[in-house]
């Protein structure tokens, strides 16, 4: 797949064409080194099946595999990012107990998502709620529509914010704002969203596409290898103290500085023009 334009299902498997096909709910599609994944069940507000996260944690295995690939894009098909875990599946003789589900089936796409080593941007087109907010607090980035909102909206079905909500949102916004947006449980729109560095910006709803392309375009054009260590780091950073910090950038940047990459970004330089990154 590396390289191509593509677009398909993201089964996790060949999904065959038969008559038998499920309908898939999530959507990949590949161009120019940036893979932008689509939660597409937009009747239901793109609510979370258990299909639809088999579905998801193998579109993100694919492309974290998929070395053409170097920016990745989650957004949701339809007027909302997500509506959280599908409530009416919940209501299904034979759904998984809480616990199950939470660490079989969303822990996993967390964990997928903060250990991808290529950059993801959440397009956050419209309300992210429960584990949809829990979904684009783990992406890197945030661009959201107007009237987009992230709510996490667990309290009002009686059961706390999971996915990794507890754990990213204190991180991001700090533990008293955290508890405010937790513990109320009320939406925070687009323009707080942004006020409160959670997203880069807020563009209208017509051009998130575009706005979200064009970064992950700026992004895929990077050193793919420094763009990894550096999430890498990020991610490290949150439960070390500076000593720990500055010995484990030390040892990224060793790695870095080895790489081809960082050859030809110094070629580049000196020869003034624009640098060629091939990941290596
Ligand atoms: O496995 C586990 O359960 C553990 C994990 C739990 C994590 C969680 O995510 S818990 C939190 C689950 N999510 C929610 O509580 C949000 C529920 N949805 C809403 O509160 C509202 O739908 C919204 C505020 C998101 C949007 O409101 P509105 O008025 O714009 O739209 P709507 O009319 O409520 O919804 C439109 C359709 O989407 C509607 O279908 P219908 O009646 O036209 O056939 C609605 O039922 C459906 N929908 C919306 N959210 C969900 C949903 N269907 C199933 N599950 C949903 N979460």
């Amino acid at each position: 797949m590396a390289g191509a334009n593509a677009t398909r299902a993201a089964t996790g498997e060949d999904a065959g064409g038969g008559t038998n096909a499920p309908t898939p709910t999530i959507r990949l599609d590949i161009s120019d080194a940036v893979a932008t994944i689509t939660l597409d069940r937009p009747d239901a507000l793109n609510a979370l099946t258990v299909p639809m996260k088999r579905e998801l944690l193998a579109a993100l295995r694919a492309v974290a595999r998929d070395r053409g690939v170097r920016a990745v894009i989650l957004t949701g098909a339809g007027r909302a990012f997500c509506a959280g875990q599908d409530l009416k599946e919940r209501l299904e003789p034979d759904a998984a107990p809480l616990g199950v589900e939470v660490r079989e089936r969303y822990n996993p796409i967390t964990q997928a998502m903060r250990g991808l080593p290529k950059p993801i941007i959440g397009a956050i087109n419209g309300v992210a709620a429960g584990a949809g907010a829990s979904l684009a607090l783990a992406c890197d980035l945030r661009i959201v529509a107007e009237g987009a909102s992230i709510a996490l909206a667990f309290g009002r079905v009686g059961l706390v914010p999971d996915s990794g909500a507890t754990w990213l949102l204190p991180r991001l916004v700090g533990a008293a704002k955290a508890a405010e947006i937790a513990l109320l449980g009320e939406a925070v729109p687009a323009d707080e969203i942004v006020r409160l560095g959670l997203a880069v910006k807020v563009v209208p709803a017509g051009s998130l596409l575009e706005e979200a392309g064009a970064m992950a375009a700026r992004l895929a054009a990077g050193a793919p290898r420094a763009l990894a260590l550096t999430k890498q780091a990020l991610n490290a950073a949150w439960d070390r103290g500076l000593d720990a910090a500055l010995e484990y950038e030390a040892h990224l940047q060793d790695l870095a500085g080895r790489s081809a990459d960082h050859a030809e970004g110094l070629d580049a330089f000196m020869a003034k023009r624009p640098p060629r990154f091939t990941g290596d």
